[in-house]
């Protein structure tokens, strides 16, 4: 199987590692450090020598309550950042949900969208926003396009999470908009799914989506599985820590490169992370043994 995106096949026989670029102020995991566009274009280069495969590169962070950002301040983040990035010799996806920032990045040869809100988001119902997600990607002869499930938006997941099955529902959704951009005319070789750890999910019910992977993988299509630094894995303590110890985003490394691998071993075909250079040692375990 591979993920046609606008400059690259990729192969996703074996598991493919995204690293993150957040060119953020307010980043949960990189404090701000990779917030100007030096910085981040250092990263890029950074994660490609520790072996990422793609770079996903945002200007919004999307933790639980994060402020939204206007689209010229996501435009002046990320755009001198792709500029370079799709020079270095990788697929690059961008990390938004906005339809200008994604025309804007397919315009400077962006290879795939990675959009949180799986081409739903709109401006309100104040005007008639005058450009879709989903016309954006379908007027693209071959970008990329990874579509997450996502309960409520990300200021609000978190107060009311998912109620009950969380499988049949993520498979559902992620099934069906799948299907509504086929029928625009996107091949089903662009699209990517992802049930979207930590978004409006409880703890228990992201980790029904790792153990039953299986059943979201029945759909068909690849999955992209996100579970770095997630505070679904803040829990993971000694059992000896005293009773409610949380571990920080930066002390989640172990956890990450857990549920990474075990991710990657139930089919995930691209594991979008900080960590990279750990977790490309990690999936050379997977591949010792397969
Ligand atoms: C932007 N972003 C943050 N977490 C993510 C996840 O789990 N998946 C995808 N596709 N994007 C994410």
């Amino acid at each position: 199987m591979y993920w046609q995106t606008s400059r690259y096949q990729i192969d996703l026989t074996r598991p493919k590692v995204m690293g993150i670029v957040n060119v953020t102020p307010d980043s949960f995991s990189d404090g701000g450090q990779h917030g100007s566009t030096l910085a981040a274009i250092r990263h890029c280069e950074q994660l490609i020598r520790d072996g990422a495969d793609i770079l996903d590169i945002g200007g919004e962070s999307t933790r639980p309550g994060a402020p939204p950002v206007s689209l010229d301040e996501e435009l002046d983040r990320v755009i001198p950042v792709l500029r370079e990035a799709v020079r270095l010799g990788v697929p690059v996806s961008l990390d938004s949900y906005k339809p200008q920032v994604m025309q804007a990045a397919l315009d400077l040869g962006a290879d795939i969208i990675n959009d949180i809100w799986a081409l739903r988001w709109h401006e309100g119902d104040v005007g008639a926003p005058s450009l879709h997600a989903t016309e954006v990607v379908a007027a693209h002869p071959r970008c990329g396009v990874c579509l997450m499930h996502m309960h409520r938006d990300p200021q609000t997941m978190q107060v009311a999470p998912m109620q009950g099955d969380v499988l049949p529902q993520v498979r559902d959704f992620l099934e069906q908009v799948a299907e509504d951009l086929q029928a625009l005319g996107v091949e089903k070789s662009r699209i990517m799914l992802d049930p979207g750890i930590g978004f409006g999910k409880t703890v228990a019910q992201n980790f029904a989506l790792l153990a039953r992977q299986a059943e979201l993988l029945q759909t068909g299509y690849p999955l992209l599985a996100g579970w770095s630094r997630k505070s679904s894995l803040a829990g993971m303590v000694p059992r000896t820590a005293p009773p409610g110890t949380a571990l920080p985003a930066s002390a989640r490394l172990a956890p990450s490169l857990a549920a990474a691998l075990l991710a990657a071993e139930r089919g995930a075909s691209v594991l979008r992370v900080h960590d990279v250079k750990e977790t490309v040692q990690a999936m050379r375990v997977l591949e010792a043994i397969r």
